[in-house]
């Protein structure tokens, strides 16, 4: 296999702005550590690296919303998902983060390599700016309606409810995400990297060099490709971040995507002083463990930095799945839709392999899949303690019973025998044959399949029948079970890391190598084999119920949740007495031309007249409103609106369905009464 000398395998760097949840095992990090704990039973040169993705606004938008800073925030998931990580038998050879020090030094040198090489174009621009927040407004930082299908709270790089990318100036009435005001356009200058300009050399690297890359992969990348790519802004006006290292742009930081995936280098810079024979040394095979939703990051954009770099290598395989579903439905953290990793650890107990199993098993490898706790529940008790675990434990058992856990001398060898041994090595050349073209699902299948042989064997041969009349025969047929058990105990170990120590333990067996399972004897007669337990146990319904009941009242409690924006942080009674809200009386309304959203009254406040803009088009008609008394914030600064001035808001309540509706006094008011 080796056309390398050694491996760097890097998966994707969780943002560190929630737990890890099966989709993101499923998608990413099962499949890479079965491939990293193959390359190492193969006795390959492995480093194996992951860590916090740090900073990007996601991260200070939940800060802001639970009064915290960004780096309280990132401590708190580091340190859940390093060690959900860890107790699930995840084997990084190191879990790092992006907010440490030697990733700020890395990311910056990097990025002054390029700028000193002139490889950004700069470029000043007018960018959506919120002058009560003193902060330009990039991606979630503005919301606005989106212009493709009318969802009133599309981010400024993305609409959640259709899925187009968005500029933040496309967007409709667009607001300030933190502070709710109109934002201004104001000029700020940013460094780009000239994706246009390397297009021909990514077309000659992908497209030529790495036909043999994943379908969905590779189908990606050459429609990115045939799009054509533009330049593509690597510093945001933002506060948390790696500082850009230009004098001139003190106030700016690394665009996310720019910092991260460099992460992975300063992680292994962290792990071992011999980094850059992994980096730079072109014997080095690099390969990405990514989901679906990164491949341009990772194919495009970071190869493009490491190449004009000029140091580094370039991964030789980025083999990304695609989604996981829950149940049908699309695994959401922001609607708690997820089976959380920690949250699965804590209730299923010793049972990661369990999850390992059913994870590959599903493995969305060429396409979404979906994962049901009533599958969880038939894989474990058909296929592994029915599987795996009886043969396993009829083995060992039947050895205590009738040879007081010695294991036999074996007599002669009938064709069965003969035809086990060829099997074996079938299995063998398959499961190195698929992991290496990262086909897990495949390799799992005859991981499993050398248990489902023993199972048949044992099936076939009855040694529990013919124990009084030919005990030759049931030494031979156990000596081939313990060796058929040793066997799985080593290839399955990719997959089932906890099972095969367990199995390893119980046929007090070590020191075996992979390649040692060619030979098939790995367990010589006369061998004394340790006490015999259940390698796995039944899932019954109850469990699983309990898991659905807890997925249906997340589902609910979401639903209510949903339509109704979190509360906002309290305000003083200083803060609330400056706002003047009286009760006014609409006595014009008409329609705001090539708008269907917006409505131009004119209102009586008792005081004045005056007009106000109001988004209540989908939900009133002009000539409903016509007398009708409303709540009006009267000392709203002046907005201009599709080019009429807006004196004010009118106070709506807003349904759970979205739907507005005008909070009015239960009696006809005076004009200009104030509320308290
Ligand atoms: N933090 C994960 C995501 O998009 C993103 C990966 C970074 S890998 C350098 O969910
Ligand atoms: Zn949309």
């Amino acid at each position: 296999m080796t056309k390398f000398k050694r491996y760097l395998v890097t998966s994707a760097l969780p943002y560190a702005n929630g737990p890890i949840h099966i989709g993101h095992l499923a998608g990413v990090y099962v499949p890479a550590d079965i491939y990293v704990r193959y390359l190492r039973l193969k006795n390959e040169d492995v480093v194996f690296i992951c860590g916090s993705d740090e900073h990007g606004v996601p991260i200070t938008l939940t800060a802001r919303k639970e009064g915290l800073t960004p780096q309280n925030v990132v401590d708190r998931y580091h340190k859940i998902i390093k060690k959900s990580f860890k107790d699930f038998g995840i084997s990084f050879d190191i879990y790092s983060r992006t907010s440490n020090k030697i990733h700020h030094e890395t990311a910056s040198e990097i990025f002054l390599n390029l700028y000193n090489k002139g490889e950004f174009i700069e470029k000043t621009s007018m960018q959506y700016y919120d002058e009560k927040e003193k902060q330009f407004l990039s991606d979630r930082y503005i919301i606005g309606t989106c212009p493709k299908c009318g969802y009133e709270y599309a981010y400024g790089d993305q609409c959640e409810k259709c899925g187009s990318a968005l500029s933040p100036s496309e967007l409709i009435n667009p607001k300030s995400a933190i502070s709710g005001n109109e934002p201004v356009l104001k000029e700020t200058k940013h460094w780009y990297l000239p994706l246009d300009k390397y297009e021909k050399e990514l077309k000659k690297w992908i497209l030529e060099e790495h036909k043999e890359w994943k379908p969905n992969v590779y189908g990606q990348c050459k429609s990115w490709l045939d799009s054509g790519l533009i330049p593509r802004a690597v510093t945001r006006d933002l506060e948390w971040g790696v500082k850009v290292p230009l004098k001139e742009a003190e106030d700016k930081v690394l665009y996310v995507w720019f910092d991260a995936p460099i992460g992975y280098i300063s992680a292994t810079k962290e792990l071992t002083p011999e980094w850059e024979k992994y980096w730079k040394d072109k014997e080095t095979k690099m390969v990405h463990f990514i989901g679906k939703d990164n491949i341009v990051f990772h194919c495009i954009i970071f190869p493009s930095i490491l190449k004009h770099e000029g140091s580094y290598i370039l991964p030789e395989n980025v083999p990304a799945n695609e989604f996981l579903n829950l149940e049908g439905n699309k695994i959401s953290t922001s609607r708690n839709w997820a089976v959380w990793l920690h949250e699965y650890l804590e209730e299923f107990k010793d049972k990661q392999d369990v999850l390992r199993y059913v994870l590959t098993a599903n493995a969305p490898e060429t396409k979404d899949n979906d994962f049901t706790w009533k599958d969880f529940q038939v894989k474990n008790n058909n296929e592994l303690v029915a599987g795996m675990g009886n043969f396993v434990n009829r083995a060992l058992v039947l050895t205590h019973n009738y040879f007081k856990g010695i294991v036999p001398e074996p007599g002669e060898d009938t064709p069965y025998e003969k035809e086990i041994r060829e099997q074996i090595i079938k299995f063998k050349n398959e499961i190195e044959k698929n992991i290496e073209n990262f086909k897990f699902r495949e390799a799992l299948k005859d991981a499993i399949n050398i248990t489902r042989l023993g199972n048949k064997y044992l099936a076939d041969t009855e040694p529990w029948r013919i124990i009084k009349t030919d005990e030759n025969r049931v030494k031979t047929i156990l000596y081939y079970s313990i060796q058929i058990c040793a066997i799985s105990s080593k290839l399955a170990e990719p997959f089932l890391p906890f099972t095969c120590k367990k199995l390893s333990e119980m046929l007090n067996l070590n020191n075996v190598a992979w390649e040692d399972t060619e030979k098939f004897d790995l367990i010589s007669a006369g061998h004394k084999i340790n006490k015999a337990e259940l390698l796995f146990e039944r899932i019954e319904d109850d469990k699983i119920e309990q898991q659905l009941q807890k997925l249906i009242k997340s589902k609910e409690e979401n639903e209510s949740a949903q339509s109704f924006q979190p509360l906002k942080n309290s305000v003083s009674y200083d803060d609330f007495s400056k706002m003047d809200i009286r009760i006014a009386t609409i006595i014009e309304a008409e329609k705001i031309p090539k708008t269907d959203k917006l409505l131009k009254l004119t209102v009586d406040t008792g005081i004045d007249k005056r007009e106000i803009v109001s988004g209540i088009a989908k939900y009133y008609k002009p000539e409903e409103i016509i007398g009708k008394q409303i709540c009006l914030l009267v000392n709203l600064e002046i907005r201009k609106l599709r080019g009429v001035e807006s004196e004010g808001m009118v106070l709506m309540a807003e349904n759970k369905d979205g739907t507005l509706i005008f909070l009015s006094p239960e009696n006809l008011s005076d004009n200009g009464a104030k509320i308290r």
